[in-house]
């Protein structure tokens, strides 16, 4: 060391001593040396263009990929100060790029808006390079300096040529260390998806990346992007279906801090909200999407409130109601983000929670006024979230109070029939594996298919599709029936022209009865309204009188047979608590047998009227969950209730 300092002086041993601190820690910088860190170094250059970008001085960037793998980015902003800079004494292109942090510090006036994962810019290129040649071209004249192994100048800034007057920017090349990183190559897929986003989030940004490693590449592709963040939203809804036509765009702006959003709902059950701070996805939400979050949902219910969309009085939306089908982006750009949590991927500053509500209340709440159509498709919209949401919470609470329906039974698959054709297909869809067990060794296997469901399906945490689809009992149900599901729903698919539902003759049976018609009459309607589904109806007695037995349905029909039977006769009535009582034999025979069998077919209002059991039997009211056990299970005993 004590030799080094005859060479140097002391600004220069800082700088050094900044850079190699950068290569012995480079992680601390630029999060990970893996493919990841190596593609972070491009943005951290073109951070400095978009920053020029936004103060308004630069409007193309160029990145280039050159044959060895080095980076080139062109910008046409104003070029970085040639003189030198008062502190260091060294140019001010030296300073930025050999002195750690100096991007906004060294700047006069503007702020650094932009920024990567660390934000640290162009040094940490450098020190992290075997190579750095940076061009500036200012007041007619072109400018070099250039920089070796990890950040040491080579070239003194110099004025190597002259240019068009009116030609103005920055040009950085730049070759990442192989010592340094796992890898050297650039993926063009990677560089391009990032390229896209970051000229969606700057509107007016023309944004070119070209392979010329690649020699059919010549012209590369250009990202442009008049309307912004709208554009973006169109581009995330391409393939989606909107349910109304114009993308809804707001934007504000208080002391430098800059706020928009654009959103477009579709007819899908998810919602795609990506917010951004200075352009960097703030994974983790924060302010600025909590102040839309709750705006929207304001504004939402106050809408549907005053126009009288909401009919009941207490009735009222959630955030998850609101963001249902919602594709939304929110950008802010903030002078001085302050970043929150583990990942740093959530803004903290509370002022922007207000600008936030602001800004998106003022505007949606006129967008809702000025067109009242869209304003009660969207609404229909929360309002039919909602409606799904009540019920599956209460479907759940069910299940909760209801803990014994949850059957350990291995999950045995769909036994299907062998016939082709629907119309004489049935399935039966078995409550427990056991009952299932019988029901496919005495089934007739040409045409009764046979899905045994465990209790679990009660467990579905949500009545919208995206977590139905999800529970694995209800997806080979669906896959079963072939008709698809929600939009693609097709009834002439149907595999089969009876869906057969047998449950237990109990408490049980009748929730998971109650719960799969509810689920048909939100999702499978018209298999429903065309009369495909079926109740099994099993006997409820099974009276032995000296070897003969009979198995009985109806009480009715008990108090028939045993007037028929001799006075002195002695018997004995067996009451049928679950489908497993009976052998396979008499399962068949008595509840599957074409010739003996007796179903009953559900119509719309059974149906209508099992959705509305769910609300009766989640109440806080016992009486009406005592009327629904009366009737749907009057012989069951120890009911939990
Ligand atoms: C390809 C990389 O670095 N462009 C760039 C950087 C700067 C400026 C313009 C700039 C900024 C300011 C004034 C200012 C930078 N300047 C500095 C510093 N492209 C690229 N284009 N004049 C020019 O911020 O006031 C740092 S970056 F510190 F010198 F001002």
């Amino acid at each position: 060391m004590a030799e080094k300092i005859e060479h140097y002086d002391s600004s220069d041993i800082q700088v050094l001593e900044g850079l190699e601190a950068v290569r012995k820690r480079p992680g601390m910088y630029i999060g990970t040396t893996d493919v990841k860190g190596l593609h972070h170094l491009v943005w951290e250059i073109v951070d400095n263009s978009i920053d020029e970008a936004l103060a308004g001085f630069c409007k193309n960037i160029e990145i280039i990929i050159n044959k060895d793998n080095s980076i080139t980015v062109k910008d046409d902003g104003r070029g970085i100060p040639v003189g030198i800079h008062p502190k260091t004494g060294l140019s001010t292109v030296e300073t930025v790029y050999t002195v750690l942090h100096a991007g906004g510090k060294f700047g006069g006036g503007g702020y650094k808006v932009s920024g990567g994962l660390h934000g640290v810019g162009a040094s940490v290129v450098n020190a992290l390079s075997t190579r750095v040649n940076v061009n500036v071209y200012k007041d007619g004249k072109v400018y070099e300096a250039k920089f070796e192994n990890g950040g040491k100048i080579v070239q003194k800034l110099t004025e190597i040529d002259k240019c068009d007057i009116n030609r103005t920017g920055t040009t950085v090349t730049f070759k990442p260390d192989p010592a340094i990183f796992d890898t050297d190559i650039y993926d063009y897929e990677t560089l391009k998806v990032r390229t896209r986003e970051l000229a969606f989030l700057n509107k007016g940004l023309r944004i070119t990346l070209r392979d010329d490693r690649d020699q059919d590449d010549t012209t590369g592709e250009t990202f442009l992007y008049e309307g912004g963040i709208k554009e973006y939203v169109k581009y995330l809804n391409h393939n989606k279906t909107p349910i109304h036509e114009e993308i809804i765009y707001l934007e504000g702006e208080e002391e430098n801090v800059t706020f928009e959003v654009a959103m477009q709902y579709n007819s899908s059950y998810n919602d795609n909200i990506y917010s951004f701070v200075n352009n960097i996805n703030t994974h983790d939400g924060g302010t600025h999407e909590e102040g839309v979050r709750r705006a929207l949902t304001r504004v939402i219910n106050n809408y549907a409130k005053k126009n009288n969309i909401l009919k009941e009085k207490d009735e009222s939306l959630t955030g998850d109601d609101v963001k249902e089908g919602l594709t939304m982006i929110i950008s802010c750009k903030h002078p001085n983000p302050q970043f929150e949590g583990q990942t740093k991927g959530r803004l903290g500053n509370s002022e922007v929670r207000k600008l936030a509500d602001n800004v998106f209340s003022s505007g949606f709440e006129r967008f809702l006024l000025e067109h009242p159509e869209e304003a009660k498709i969207i609404i229909e919209k929360a309002i039919t979230a909602s409606r799904a949401r009540v019920a599956a919470k209460r479907a759940r609470e069910l299940t909760r109070r209801k803990g014994g329906l949850e059957l350990t039974n291995q999950w045995g698959k769909l036994a299907d029939c062998s016939s082709k054709d629907p119309k004489e297909s049935e399935i039966f869809i078995v409550e427990g594996d056991s009952a299932g067990g019988q029901a496919k060794q005495g089934r007739d296997a040409k045409t009764q298919a046979i899905l045994p469901l465990r209790g679990k399906i009660l467990n579905v945490e949500k009545a919208r599709l995206d977590r139905i689809l999800s529970n694995e009992e209800i997806r080979s149900m669906i896959t079963a029936f072939g008709t698809g599901i929600g939009e693609e729903f097709d009834l002439s698919k149907l595999r089969y022209h009876k869906i057969i539902i047998m449950t237990d003759a109990d408490v049980d049976g009748a929730h998971i009865r109650t719960l799969l018609l509810t689920l048909f009459y939100r999702f499978f309607r018209p298999i429903i309204e065309t009369g495909h589904v079926y109740v099994a109806q099993p006997p409820l007695y099974k009276v032995t009188h000296g070897k003969t037995f009979k198995f009985i349905l109806t009480d009715d029909e008990l108090n028939e047979y045993l007037s028929t039977l001799p006075e002195t006769t002695k018997y004995t009535i067996n009451r049928n608590k679950g489908l497993g009582e009976m052998d396979k034999d008499e399962l068949c025979d008595t509840t599957m047998n074409i010739e003996h069998r007796t179903l009953r077919k559900i119509t719309i209002e059974d149906a209508m009227l099992a959705d509305q059991v769910f609300e009766t039997l989640m109440g806080e009211e016992v009486e009406p969950r005592r009327q629904f056990i009366e009737e749907y299970a009057p012989y069951a005993k120890n009911l939990d209730i």
